[in-house]
């Protein structure tokens, strides 16, 4: 594949495909050496469409390694532990979920209770999409496996999570949404009632989670585990439920997806489609807010739209039937100051202009690969040409600027927090493809 690659495109695929090589276990692949010695969900999405364009055999083994963390309810866990690792490798490990407690959890993998953007249908669609004609009848038959595995995890999302019951799927933990200590959480996490013990360690401040984050995300956990993850506990009485923009069009583009691959394997498309319809109209109604032209996350406990405008406001972009002027808001928002003004690396995981933007601050300012991937996707399916290339260039900029880091500096695209990361790497194999 590299060989249709020129000049320093052929060192930078070469550079990500090491990457991968080294971050890949066995059976899967960690999404950082340093940081994450796990397998993480959406990560493994990700890594999943980069490796489909290196090694398509490692790229099927990702998903399947993944899916043997799944729950009997359908839940895909957003993280499925390596038990080789020892137990200080990463906090929080198996010790704070107990899954080996939970009947619904698979015997012998030790996972979380939390999932994660649902992008895997979308993976999996794609990853059958770049088979070459002598791989097309392996790669069919390998969707005819995964099929239902995606159908149950998008069944539980329907059935155990649409906690508002207008046809979204809710959160109910920051780390649902992959984009941890976005300030959109901070108003729903600053309503949560603390006991007077402090739960976490502290975590080294390399982030803006700090020690009192922690301790509210690992409250979350022990009340999801005390009440035995059970699905009425988080319909009544949970007290985080977000519909986020984000998880949202994760969710709509991957049961599009679905539909497609019913198509290929002979399934029926038809409960799929209806169900995209259904996520399409509730984007539109719930979380599109029309007075400032975006899209925000619903606090479904304190019953409002909350106020943060960040990088998942622009999730939707996935929706393939996106009002036009729906669509055109978006990009106006996206080329202001607001997102793009002074930065010259877009996009910022959140407004610039907002009080709570730090442009070091993990999910709270700095620019990130995979949101730059998903917009840039999104793009693409809407025709907007100018937009998608300003993406696909300002982020291959960032990678050949500052390496594989796990995200940058939207100022000045300096690299920063670990290394070597994986959906850095795999995702510009998914660009430079
Ligand atoms: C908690 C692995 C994960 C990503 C998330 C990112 C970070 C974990 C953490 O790392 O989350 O799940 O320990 O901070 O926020 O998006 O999937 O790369």
């Amino acid at each position: 594949m590299g060989t249709r690659l020129i000049g320093d495109e052929t060192t930078l695929w070469q550079a990500a495909t090491r990457v991968l090589d080294a971050n890949w276990t066995g059976t899967a692949t960690v999404p950082s050496p340093a940081l994450y010695p796990h397998q993480w969900a959406w990560d493994s999405a990700f890594v999943s469409m980069g490796l489909a364009r290196h090694r398509r055999d490692r790229a099927e083994r990702e998903l399947l390694s993944l899916f043997r963390g799944q729950w009997a309810t359908g839940l895909l866990p957003h993280i499925v532990f390596n038990t080789r690792m020892p137990r200080h490798a990463y906090f929080p490990g198996p010790e704070l979920w107990r899954s080996d407690l939970q009947p619904a959890a698979p015997r012998n993998v030790p996972t979380s209770g939390l999932t994660h953007p649902p992008l895997h249908a979308l993976a999996a669609l794609r990853l059958h999409a770049c088979a070459s004609p002598a791989e097309a009848e392996r790669s069919r038959s390998f969707l005819a496996h995964l099929y239902p595995m995606l159908v149950a995890q998008h069944r539980y999302l329907a059935q155990c999570r649409d906690l508002g019951a207008g046809g979204l799927v809710a959160i109910c933990h920051p780390w649902e949404s992959g984009l941890d200590n976005s300030p959109a959480w901070d108003a729903p996490l600053a309503a949560l009632q603390l006991p007077p013990v402090a739960y976490a360690p502290q975590r080294a401040p390399r982030t803006s989670a700090t020690g009192e984050h922690y301790d509210r995300y690992v409250r979350l956990v022990t009340l999801l585990r005390g009440a035995g993850y059970c699905d009425e506990y988080l319909r009544d009485a949970h007290p985080f439920a977000v519909e986020d923009p984000l998880v949202n069009a994760a969710y709509l583009a991957s049961t599009h997806a679905l539909a497609e691959m019913a198509e290929i394997i002979g399934g029926d498309p038809v409960p799929h489609r209806e169900t995209a319809e259904r996520v399409h109209r509730a984007l539109l109604d719930r979380l599109w807010d029309g007075e400032t032209g975006c899209f925000r996350a619903r606090d479904l406990r304190g019953g409002r739209l909350l106020p943060a405008v960040t990088v998942a406001s622009f999730g939707p972009l996935l929706d393939p039937d996106l009002p036009g002027p729906v669509v055109r808001a978006l990009v106006d928002l996206l080329l202001s100051a607001r997102f793009a003004g002074a930065a010259g690396y877009p996009v910022p995981s959140s407004d610039i202009q907002a009080p709570t933007f730090d442009r070091g601050g993990y999910w709270r300012g700095p620019t990130w690969i995979n949101t730059n991937w998903l917009l840039w996707y999104g793009a693409l399916g809407h025709g907007l040409t100018v937009i998608a290339d300003l993406l696909y260039g300002a982020t291959l900029r960032l990678v050949r600027q500052s390496g594989f880091r796990e995200f940058f500096d939207p100022f000045d695209g300096t690299g920063r927090g670990d290394h070597d990361c994986s959906w850095s790497a795999a995702l510009v194999l998914d660009l430079l493809a």
